[in-house]
């Protein structure tokens, strides 16, 4: 499916055509994105919101024309809460720091899950040895499924923000969030999610969750690296202090007192990476042209066949066989290090991660040093879900 709008995947690895299966790590881009950064700085190249020249003006319209489509496309209420970042990494640092800064106060609670990836436990972390404040961690069962009954347990009167992942980039999983947004709400407590993985698999509305916060990464959804996106509504996002300063985040600076920008400007200090910003207008435009509906149907089908092939090999161990799953598949061959694997799956020309994803404490969990991670997005075949599988089984022979 639409695998030519893709060059990298003709490039060879080891003389085998790529078979790449490390989506969840980031995507690749299609043609349409890789254009539109070549015709950003062909044309458009200038530094943007500051300037009366026209190519100022033009590169200005072009940024907040993507900001206009990223708020379409979560369907945010509106513009201003709408933070570009260079990734989820930064979204919840911003959070973390700034609404921590207001918000959580010695004693109070933060709760986070055990499937968190380390972008979204250690600047909860951070903020909680500031503040001497408490992060809590709702653990999940054998299956990788969050431990929902002991959710109420967790919430409790000093619990500040609930800070979890939409969908494991380990696990696979994808976490009942609308529950936990509800259960907090109903405590009053806000809901910050991590969205990094989720975007590429399904469709995402923020006001229909109600979450608080939202954070992801144009990278993981075929846009460039270097841009991501924080939703958070206006209510929280007016109550925050800026994260950074700088040029732009400010309405007048003086030596005596600064005075800040609105939303979402005062959280966007520094000049942006605007042909990145530009390149996830695109990519969200190539997402659509084909449909987010269509991406993630296609994509449960390339993981049911992979489960069922990969199943059939002896002593396979799988981490993460929720009810719910994104199109994730972690693994281990018995007595066999997850490292040795990719390296031989590697000589076949095919791309997997192997180590602990930045989720140690799910390895941890488990016992384990880490997995093998194959990662499906909708460009992938079935074929070479085939040449993994017969990979996997010459791995075996070789390693056992
Ligand atoms: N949260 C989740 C759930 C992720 O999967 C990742 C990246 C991040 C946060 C951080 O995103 P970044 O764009 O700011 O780096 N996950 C992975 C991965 O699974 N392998 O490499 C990066």
């Amino acid at each position: 499916m639409n695998r030519d709008d893709f060059p990298i995947l003709k490039r060879t690895i080891n003389n085998h055509r790529l078979v790449y299966f490390d989506n969840a790590a980031t995507t690749q881009k299609p043609q349409t994105v890789i254009d539109a950064l070549s015709c950003y700085y062909a044309h458009f190249n200038s530094n943007i919101h500051r300037g009366v020249h026209g190519l100022s003006q033009e590169a200005t319209a072009l940024f907040e024309e993507a900001r206009e489509c990223v708020k379409k496309f979560i369907n945010a209420p509106s513009n201003q809460e709408i933070i570009f970042t260079r990734g989820t990494t930064e979204s919840i640092n911003l959070v973390a720091s700034s609404f921590g800064k207001t918000f959580i106060n010695e004693g109070d609670e933060v709760l986070i899950t055990e499937m968190e990836h380390h972008s979204n436990i250690v600047p909860w972390q951070m903020i909680c040895e500031e503040k001497r404040a408490h992060l809590k961690v709702l653990p999940f069962n054998e299956k990788g499924e969050l431990c929902m009954d002991l959710l109420d347990g967790f919430l409790t009167e000093k619990t500040k923000i609930v800070a979890v992942t939409h969908t494991s980039n380990t696990l696979g999983t994808i976490n009942d969030i609308s529950v936990i947004i509800e259960k907090a709400h109903a405590k009053n407590i806000p809901v910050l999610i991590d969205g990094a993985q989720a975007m590429s698999h399904e469709k995402i509305d923020v006001q229909a969750l109600d979450c608080d916060f939202f954070a992801f990464s144009g990278h993981k959804m075929y846009a460039p690296m270097g841009v991501g996106v924080l939703y958070g509504k206006e209510k929280w996002l007016n109550a925050m202090p800026p994260y950074q300063g700088g040029g732009e985040m400010v309405r007048h600076v003086s030596f005596e007192k600064t005075t800040y920008n609105e939303l979402p400007y005062k959280f966007e200090a520094g000049t942006p990476s605007v042909g990145d910003v530009i390149g996830l207008k695109t990519a969200i435009d190539y997402i659509e042209s084909i449909g987010i509906e269509k991406i993630a149907d296609f994509q449960q089908e390339l993981f049911q066949y992979a489960f069922e092939k990969l199943s059939q090999i002896e002593e396979i161990e799988f981490f993460g066989t929720a009810q719910h799953k994104a199109a994730i598949i972690s693994f281990n061959l018995k007595g066999i290090h997850p490292y040795d694997v990719g390296t031989i799956l590697d000589q076949y020309g095919i791309a997997v991660r192997t180590g602990h994803h930045c989720t140690q404490p799910i390895m941890t969990r488990f016992g384990i040093p880490g997995t093998v991670r194959a990662s499906f997005a909708f460009y992938n075949t079935f074929e070479e879900i085939d040449l993994l599988v017969e990979a996997v089984n010459k791995a075996k022979k070789m390693l056992q």
